[in-house]
């Protein structure tokens, strides 16, 4: 589902509107699955990476809250963030994240957890030591970075440059 909802929709025959959302039905058609089978992963997804909404139609429809590649406009207000955001990825990332400062990659923005276990968790994902890097999102923020909070609870935002990271 991430990656006909994130990456390449056009391969499940779904063509998501600007923010992202495409009809309950067309996914259940695309990917061959049941109703059944969509609910369970959508309520026993780990991140609750999916949303299910009645669209302006009243018709049912579904996004990944986050983690697109494709472009999308989740519509998300600016918030201001907890003072500090965490960041966990491999250690020869952390080298380089420390020389050049965290970059968004193919993502649309740079991801930050609210708390160290969830980041250890996303740095823990390729295997290896992890590092957990400390962002001064107060500091961020007064400087005027814009953060974003995503339906499921991960910090967004554009770039996070070196001076306002530690660890
Ligand atoms: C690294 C999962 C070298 C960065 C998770 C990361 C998250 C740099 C990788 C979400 C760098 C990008 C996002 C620099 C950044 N030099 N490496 N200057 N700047 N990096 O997967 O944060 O399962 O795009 O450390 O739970 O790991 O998709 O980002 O290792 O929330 O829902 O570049 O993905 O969620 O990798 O994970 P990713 P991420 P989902």
């Amino acid at each position: 589902m991430s990656l006909a909802l994130r990456h390449e929709p056009g391969r499940f025959g779904l063509t998501p509107d600007r923010g992202g959302w495409v009809p309950v039905a067309d996914l259940l058609r695309g990917m061959r699955m049941t109703r059944a089978e969509l609910d369970a992963v959508v309520a026993g997804n780990d991140k609750q990476r999916f949303a299910v909404d009645l669209g302006p139609d009243g018709v049912e429809r579904i996004r990944a809250s986050q983690g697109h590649s494709i472009p999308v406009d989740l519509g998300l207000v600016p918030q201001a963030p907890p003072e500090h955001l965490y960041h966990g990825t491999g250690r020869e990332a952390a080298e380089s994240i420390r020389a050049t400062g965290l970059h968004r990659g193919g993502r649309h923005h740079v991801h930050l957890s609210s708390d160290v276990e969830t980041a250890r968790r996303v740095g823990s994902r390729r295997g290896g030591p992890v590092v957990v890097l400390t962002v001064d999102a107060a500091a961020m923020a007064r400087d005027g970075h814009l953060f974003y909070c995503s339906a499921n609870g991960v910090w967004l935002t554009d770039a996070v440059p070196v001076g306002y990271l530690t660890g």
